[in-house]
């Protein structure tokens, strides 16, 4: 019988030349397969190096000096299986996991087949919807949050196996969930990258509900030109994490492949398990500068560079194999040629590669399968019941309806999740179970009763961190689930905005629909409140709107609440739910119970008062007041005032706008929020170029002025806009 090393490749070292010895379990195959990885990603980068500099490619990014900690990672974990947040450092890793040069040439050419994106992103921003390594994007850090939301949907899904399950009707029949009872995520980020509120964020999260999590820190010393000494306290991360409970805690050499695998294969086994999350902390060497767009000179003396170079994994590997007799030179220089050989092929056909079209910009902006604005979404409230004392119920509020319509859809729909600051019943459940409380559920108390309802995995307190809301939200999201969550006030939303400007609403677009995220984020917001100051009071919503990818909601009554946030929670697409303190609980617009199937589609206004002679258009808590000022105006002066409350926001109703002023020829456009720059001056541009043959007078806009909203009445009533200023504009506007 043929030995085993009569069957080697020329090059590679028999077993009998050597006393058989393990690496850390790694078999010698397994080794000579480090290296190829390590190489291929190594000489990827030199080609990506050579194509920008002949201008084939437009952006380079390396993986080089990270390579052996990345097969690493990649070997230990299981593509498709388990679930990645990976940077743009991580080539080795995603080579090891599967993705293939050429797909990573289609990245750097931007073709319409590059399969993270098609042409969208940069190269290196990783995303192969096959192997689930999830969709990247540059601003750093933001992955960790959404890693953290990820493993949390795959225990959510262990434990309501049920809610995985395909259905008909809404989101999920587009939304297939996979998840495995031992699954494990990774992410990985820089050095510089741990100065991010976001990192700490998931870490404690992590660590406090003993998520799989394994966090790899790729430690090269630098964030472009600033050192590790100015990120990190003490210039080492491992000692400022250690104090987090519940982790498994590792640092390696992370330029030694064998060592890099030992502290992987520890961490992933401790993950699976359960234990809780783990930590690898990795020292690496950056020896191409940042990006080629930096050149480390500048910052960095030879000395240093040397010292680094003189750890670079791709050359310790080389000696380490021949050192152990594993591959000797011929081997190598065989195995180098043959990379070499199907890298060239992989580049040529890559600049041949089909490039995306200019029609393709505004696909998958939102979802190709569910239109918001489709009958789909609309049926009509169910007739109250009378009761047999032949009386109507007592019409419900904004709030009440609100919580009856979470209520119903987690009823309907086990993939919901509701959290954020206060919204359960209460953390300590053992207290609502000895009924020693009632129950707080909401600053507002929209939410109230429903943990009790549905239990504590589903209806949860957060930290008080809305970046750890919303970025849990993206990952929950993702995967399948439909997390439904509540930022306390729109004047603290700002600590998510990275989440909700950058990555919520690009999701789908930046992956070229690889990945969706329909979470919905419900907002108080807005003024009126008689002492709620500057902090209590904010609009800004046409910050959002302006941001494509996220619908934007803003219900002025309790049945329209109802009917846009069922439509917002069955969506397939991301949506801003704005709810108007003001409104929550005011007598204007109360009504009765919808049923549980009450649906409005978005872009659909409202024509509140039908008229003749001017059009108003706003949304919000301006509808009453608007139509507090167009009632007295008629009685006064008999002017026909059409109201239009838009309703929603993105996308908003221009049918019905046009149809409207086309009648009347005059339009005013009010909102809450500060006049200039605001949601209502894109309605009054498009009135004045669209309708300029229909107007009879100008645009005019009624807001809050140009400060903030303060405290003391008086102030609050000159700032905003009040039934009066409403009066006084759609007076002069009658008479322009
Ligand atoms: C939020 C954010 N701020 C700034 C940048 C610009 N930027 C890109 S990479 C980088 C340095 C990252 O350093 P580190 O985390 O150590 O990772 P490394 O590149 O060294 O692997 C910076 C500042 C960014 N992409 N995102
Ligand atoms: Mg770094």
């Amino acid at each position: 019988m043929a030995t085993k090393t009569d069957s080697k490749p020329a090059g590679v070292v028999g077993e009998k030349s050597k006393t058989a010895k393990t690496y850390e379990g790694l078999s010698r195959e397994q080794l000579i397969e480090a290296y190829r990885i390590m190489f291929t990603s190594r000489r990827l980068d030199d080609r990506e190096i050579l194509l920008k500099r002949q201008q084939k490619i437009f952006f380079q990014i390396s993986g080089a000096g990270h390579e052996a900690i990345g097969w690493a990672a990649g070997v230990t974990l299981k593509p498709a299986y388990d679930w990645f947040y990976p940077y743009y450092r991580d080539r080795a890793l995603c080579l090891a996991l599967g993705a293939t040069p050429y797909e990573m040439l289609l990245m750097a050419v931007g073709a319409a087949d590059d399969p993270q994106s098609g042409g969208r992103q940069m190269p290196s921003h990783w995303g192969f919807p096959k192997l689930n390594v999830v969709t990247q994007s540059s601003p750093t850090g933001s992955q960790v949050l959404q890693a953290v939301g990820c493993a949390e949907a795959g225990r959510y899904f262990e434990a309501h196996a049920q809610a995985a399950k395909k259905a008909n009707g809404d989101y999920r029949q587009f939304k297939s969930v996979q998840f495995r009872s031992d699954e494990v995520t990774y992410v990985s980020l820089g050095d510089g990258t741990t100065s991010e509120g976001e990192f700490w964020e998931g870490m404690n999260t992590a660590s406090n509900r003993k998520l799989p999590v394994v966090f790899v820190v790729q430690d090269n010393g630098y964030a472009i030109s600033v050192p590790v000494e100015v990120q990190t306290a003490g210039g080492n991360i491992s000692r400022l994490v250690s104090g987090f409970p519940n982790f498994h805690f590792e640092e390696v050499d992370g330029t030694d492949p064998v060592a890099s695998y030992a502290a992987f294969a520890r961490s992933v086994a401790f993950c699976r398990a359960g234990e809780g999350p783990a930590f690898v902390h990795a020292h690496v060497i950056r020896p191409y500068s940042h990006s080629l767009s930096d050149d480390e000179r500048l910052y960095r003396p030879d000395a240093e560079r040397e010292r680094d170079a003189a750890r670079d994994p791709i050359t310790l590997m080389q000696m380490f194999l021949i050192r152990e007799g594993i591959l000797d030179e011929k081997g190598i220089n065989k195995l180098e040629k043959q990379v070499e050989d199907d890298l060239q092929i992989a580049v040529d056909q890559a600049l041949q590669a089909a490039l995306p079209t200019p029609d393709s910009i505004t696909r998958y902006v939102y979802s190709p399968d569910l239109d918001v604005a489709s009958a789909a979404f609309s049926s009509d409230p169910l007739a109250s019941e009378t009761a047999a004392d032949g009386k109507k119920p007592a019409p419900k509020t904004m709030a009440d309806l609100i919580n009856s319509t979470l209520r119903d859809e987690m009823r309907r729909d086990e993939r919901i999740v509701l959290f954020g600051e206060d919204v359960a019943d209460a953390s300590r459940e053992q207290y609502l179970q000895e009924k020693l409380i009632k129950g707080k559920g909401g600053v507002f108390k929209l939410t109230y009763g429903l943990q009790h309802d549905f239990g504590s995995d589903r209806v949860f307190n957060s930290p008080l961190a809305e970046a750890n809301i919303v970025g849990r939200a993206v990952g929950m999201a993702t995967r399948g689930m439909k997390p439904v969550v509540e930022i306390q006030f729109f004047d603290y939303i700002w600590p998510a905005m990275m989440q909700l400007r950058n990555e919520l609403p690009l999701i789908r677009w930046r992956s070229n629909n690889g990945f969706s995220c329909p979470a919905v984020v419900r907002v108080a917001i807005g003024g009126y409140l008689t002492g709620g100051a500057i902090y209590h009071s904010q609009c800004g919503e046409s910050m959002f709107t302006h941001t494509p990818g996220m619908h934007v909601v803003f219900p002025s009554n309790a049945l329209d609440a109802a009917g846009l946030l069922r439509t917002a929670i069955r969506c397939d697409d991301p949506v801003l739910f704005l709810e108007h303190k003001r409104l929550y609980r005011e007598t204007y617009g109360r009504a009765a119970y919808p049923g549980p199937d009450y649906m409005i589609p978005f872009g659909k206004a409202k024509i509140v008062q039908a008229g003749t002679d001017l059009t108003v258009i706003t949304y919000g808590a301006v509808v009453p007041r608007a139509l507090r000022a167009a009632q007295k105006l008629e009685r006064e002066q008999g002017v026909k005032v059409e109201l239009i409350d838009l309703r929603s926001l993105n996308p908003f109703d221009w049918e019905t706008i046009a149809e409207s002023v086309g009648k009347t020829s005059r339009a005013l456009v009010a909102y809450e929020d500060t006049l200039s720059w605001g949601y209502g001056a894109e309605i009054a541009a498009r009135i004045a170029d669209q309708l300029f043959d229909r107007l009879d007078a100008p645009v005019r806009r009624v807001a809050a002025k140009d400060t903030f909203v303060a405290y003391q009445p008086i102030l609050e009533d000159a700032i905003l806009p009040q039934a009066e200023d409403l009066l006084r504009a759609m007076k002069d506007l009658a008479e322009y």
